[in-house]
């Protein structure tokens, strides 16, 4: 039933991104962005995993994988293959005559154009926006991209709107819209999603109107979208059209039913009780890219990401857990971490790879059968430990 709802509802395919994608790859390949960061000598031959995913179900679906693990190369990730979801249209929207409202429980609400959003205060972040659904089918692993995301600090205009006590929800609206369901009458309904004023003022937060250094494709939400470093894809709304401030929760599809994990949990006396919650801030997370061998030596690749990476441990079948090497992005607190585990003397025959992360806190990324990962009943949100095989 999962699957059929997904099915439905990402149904858009990618479009032509033109002249100006090429331009800017070669823009970022010249300031050295583009660079590999895993270069493989020339010894080294790919082990291949025994596990391969499978392909989407229909190719409608294959823009939701942006990134081929066995390919992975690019810390910063190309925007021409960057994964793309969309459920509704994609509106096209003309940037002149474009207005991005703030409004709602406001003192002063504003009415903002392009160019004025520009003239604003700029500033960057590197982030790496991941689908809730990414892992949460055997197809869908590729649903993740790296990113350098320019624009404006939504906090400041907030500010300047002027935030009446009443207004508790910011409520962010995309121009694409859908028909939706509510009580057995199908009505039309925007994109949209939604954050406590607190979330909403985090000062990482920005209206953003570049992506890797160009403006933002039509597909990723021309002419501007909502970044919101931290928290998984859905909420980083795309073609924004106004941001309200509301005195009540908001309860749209994208809050309440999709983007929702139900668990089984363990109430009293045994029984099962079951518990909902809103998809929001990113979950710690790791993944395995690509094994490879020169002599007596199999080197791991693989990427972190989700949240305050400390660091990243590898475990070959019931080995002890030992560290990786971090080789990117430790300076990047949004952006995914390269990483890197040489095993040494591997025997032949099958052998098991897992990986884990592990936060600043000292929090480990559960492994695939801990409740909180085995008992959810959607598939949003799985980031459990992965295991990948070999034959040595
Ligand atoms: N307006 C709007 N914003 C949206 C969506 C959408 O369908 N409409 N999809 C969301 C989801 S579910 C994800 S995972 C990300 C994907 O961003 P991308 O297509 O730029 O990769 O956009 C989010 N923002
Ligand atoms: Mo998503």
């Amino acid at each position: 039933m999962a699957k059929r709802t997904t099915q439905r509802t990402m149904t858009r395919r990618d479009v032509a991104l033109g002249a100006g994608v090429g331009l800017a790859a070669t823009k970022l390949f010249e300031l050295g962005l583009f660079a590999q960061v895993w270069n493989e000598s020339a010894g080294e031959t790919v082990v291949p995993f025994l596990d391969q995913p499978p392909d989407p179900p229909t190719e409608e679906l294959e823009s939701l994988n942006g990134v081929d693990w066995n390919d992975l190369s690019e810390w910063l990730s190309p925007t021409e293959s960057f994964f793309k979801v969309s459920h509704y249209d994609q509106p096209e929207i003309d940037p002149e005559a474009y207005r991005l409202g703030i409004s709602g429980l406001v003192e002063r609400p504003l009415l903002l154009s392009l160019s004025e959003l520009k003239s604003r205060p700029k500033q960057e972040v590197t982030f790496t926006l991941e689908c809730a659904g990414n892992h949460g089918f055997p197809w869908f692993v590729g649903g993740l991209g790296n990113a350098r995301w320019t624009g404006t600090p939504l906090a400041p205009l907030l500010e300047s709107a002027g935030i009446r006590h009443d207004g508790i929800e910011v409520v962010f609206f995309g121009r694409d819209a859908g028909e939706e369901e509510f009580a057995r009458q199908t009505v039309p309904q925007n994109f949209a999603r939604s954050m406590s004023v607190e979330d909403a003022l985090a000062p990482e937060n920005i209206l953003c109107y570049e992506m890797n250094g160009e403006p933002l494709p039509q597909a990723h939400g021309f002419p501007v979208r909502l970044i919101a470093p931290g928290w998984y894809g859905v909420a980083n709304v795309k073609w924004l059209d106004r941001i309200e401030l509301w005195s009540t929760r908001y309860a749209g599809r994208f809050m309440a039913r999709d983007y929702v994990t139900v668990r089984e949990e363990e109430g009293p006396g045994g029984s099962s009780v079951y518990t909902q919650k809103v998809v929001g801030r990113t979950l710690l997370k790791s993944a395995l890219a690509r094994v490879t061998r020169s002599d007596d030596r199999h080197r791991i690749y693989g990427a972190a990401w989700g949240g305050e990476i400390e660091r990243v441990e590898v475990r070959i079948d019931d080995s002890p857990w030992s560290p990786a090497v971090i080789d990117e992005g430790a300076d990047q607190p949004f952006a995914w971490k390269f990483w890197h585990y040489d095993a040494q003397g591997l025997g032949p025959g099958e052998h098991s790879l897992t990986a884990r992360a592990v936060d600043r806190r000292g929090a480990v990324q559960p492994t695939a059968d801990d409740p909180i990962v085995a008992k959810r009943l959607t598939y949003w949100e799985n980031n459990g430990q992965q295991t990948r095989r070999i034959r040595v």
